[in-house]
């Protein structure tokens, strides 16, 4: 059984089209002072991507990538923030870790070429997730025999790849990927089969904010989803997730400090 009382990552989209926040941290400054915002409001660390990962969304070029997340790496670093860089490029994730990023979040599980090498010759945590397809085409009618026994597997390969390549154990994060090619159903089952990810020894990050799932589930638009994705985000803690990706950094944090009284004492110190 895990220990510890669960971890909030807060969201910093630096992109033009991600689906909840529909671009509004574009602008670096904007982008830094939302990190300043989510760490005082409680995050234990924020992810900064400058690529939209959201379905349907096309691929940014590398130098724009770097352009968008860099100074807001950096800057929000240099301030003692923990940052994670949400990146599939490993040029990317290699210019991040030098400006000061703790984690590397790759919604494709470090499959390109020279990622693993990338983040193993650092020390940076890593967070591995599944994804089936890529963001482009991944909601074209996914389909999985048992969708909780194929993501745990492809995690445990991943996990097993980058520990291979030097990255010790205690580095790794793993994450079944909510919405990365995966209906409503799915979503449901790997929600229920929390258990049997964290069972593969690594902590586990859930990402649910404010997604398409949350949004049939409740029939509300991207805007009025906090309730139940603060939901969504107790059930996954409840269920064995070490880590909760957020956009309401305030609601979730209040309502996991509720949890932990509550419930922290069965889990251990
Ligand atoms: C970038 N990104 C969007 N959704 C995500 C999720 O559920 N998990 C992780 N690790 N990253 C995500």
């Amino acid at each position: 059984m895990k220990t510890g009382r669960p971890r909030v990552m807060g969201i910093v989209n630096v992109t033009a089209d991600s689906f909840s926040d529909g671009g509004q941290f574009l602008d670096a400054r904007a982008a830094i002072a939302h990190g300043r915002l989510l760490a005082h409001e409680g995050a234990d660390l924020v992810d900064v991507g400058g690529e939209s990962t959201r379905p349907g969304a096309t691929a940014v070029a590398l130098e724009e990538e770097l352009r968008r997340v860099l100074p807001v790496v950096e800057t929000l670093a240099r301030e003692g923030i923990a940052v994670s860089v949400d990146t599939m490029k490993p040029e990317v994730m290699r210019a991040a870790i030098a400006a000061g990023a703790a984690m590397v979040n790759d919604v494709s599980g470090f499959r390109a070429p020279g990622a693993i090498e990338t983040v193993a010759s650092s020390k940076a945590a890593v967070c591995v997730m599944h994804m089936k397809g890529t963001p482009e085409t991944m909601q074209a009618e996914p389909f999985y025999d048992d969708v909780v026994r194929e993501v745990a597997a492809f995690l445990a390969e991943r996990a097993r790849a980058l520990e291979g390549a030097g990255v010790a154990k205690e580095r790794i994060v793993v994450d079944p990927g909510f919405g990365f090619g995966k209906t409503r159903a799915h979503n449901i089952q790997l929600m229920r089969g929390l258990p049997a990810i964290a069972a593969l020894g690594y902590p586990v990050l859930a990402g649910l904010s404010r997604k398409r799932t949350i949004g049939d589930i409740t029939g509300r638009p991207v805007s009025e989803r906090v309730a139940g994705s603060v939901a969504a985000a107790l059930v996954a803690v409840q269920n064995g997730a070490s880590m909760v990706r957020v956009h309401d950094v305030k609601e979730t944090v209040d309502a996991l400090k509720v949890w932990w009284e509550f419930e922290g004492e069965k889990r251990g110190p």
